[in-house]
């Protein structure tokens, strides 16, 4: 089986161990971090979410593929950023609340990092009074906010009002992502920028950072 089909195999049945093995050794056969992710790791959970709606796995399952992937990130990590002295922004972001799903969360904040941001990480289920408190501290140019739910997307807009109700909202740039998320809901909520995917985040930010006067 090709390498990169072993990975997604492995992440799809949570084999950690193995999982780490294999990115080891296709990055020592020199297959890209960009490639093990876009044609590996991130289709081997499309599996895993099919797998859940349909019913043939559960919880579990969909953990132990979560750890594998997290792993395999962790070995991509250095090679994903390219740490710059000088940060030319920075942004505090994190998953909204009630909402614990992060590895997407994770890569846009890796991706942010190799485009020269300083990323302020809340992590998962963070509730507004937490966006709210970092924004002041941080003084971020962007705040990002991450949902994998369709009950947890709202808590983008109620974070959104919270920054009106506290007087900060002009004060940064609002993104919003994850899945279940489109451009027009992301308008609807009044946030300033949404991006599909990591790559998509990172190019929008830095459009927006070059833009500014
Ligand atoms: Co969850 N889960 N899950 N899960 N899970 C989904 C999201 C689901 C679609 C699976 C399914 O039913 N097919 C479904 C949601 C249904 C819905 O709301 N429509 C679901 C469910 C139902 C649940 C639970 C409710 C299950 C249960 O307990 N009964 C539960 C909820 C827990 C909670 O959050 N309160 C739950 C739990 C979990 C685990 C903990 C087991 C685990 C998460 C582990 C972790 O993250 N640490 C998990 C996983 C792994 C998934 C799937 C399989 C994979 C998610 C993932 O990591 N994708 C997922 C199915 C799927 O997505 N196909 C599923 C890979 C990742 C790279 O992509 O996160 O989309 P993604 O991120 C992308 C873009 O979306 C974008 O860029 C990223 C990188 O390219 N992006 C942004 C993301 N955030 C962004 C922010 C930005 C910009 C772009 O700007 C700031």
């Amino acid at each position: 089986m090709e390498l990169k089909q072993e990975i997604m195999q492995n992440v799809i049945e949570g084999k950690m161990p193995v999982v780490k093995t294999l990115v080891e050794q296709a990055r020592k056969a020199g297959l890209r971090p960009e490639e093990l992710l876009n044609q590996a790791l991130i289709p081997a959970m499309g599996v895993v979410g099919e797998r859940y709606t349909r019913g043939d796995i559960y919880v579990p399952e969909m953990l132990l593929a979560a750890r594998a992937m997290k792993a395999a990130i962790a070995i991509l990590q250095p090679h994903l950023v390219q740490a710059k002295v000088e940060p030319v922004g920075r942004m505090v972001i994190g998953t909204v609340k009630g909402d614990l799903h992060d590895i997407g969360k994770n890569l846009v904040s890796l991706m942010l990092q190799g485009a020269g941001l300083q990323v302020i990480d809340l992590g998962t289920d963070v509730p507004p009074d937490r966006f709210i408190a970092a924004v002041r501290e941080h003084q971020p140019q962007f705040l990002g906010m991450s949902a994998l739910l369709t009950t947890t997307m709202p808590n983008m807009k109620t974070t959104i009002e919270s920054l009106h109700a506290a007087g900060i909202r002009d004060s940064v740039k609002v993104m919003v992502g994850g899945a279940p998320l489109t451009a027009d809901y992301a308008r609807e909520i009044g946030a300033d920028l949404y991006a599909r995917d990591a790559a998509d985040a990172a190019r929008r930010v830095r459009a927006m950072l070059v833009s500014a006067p």
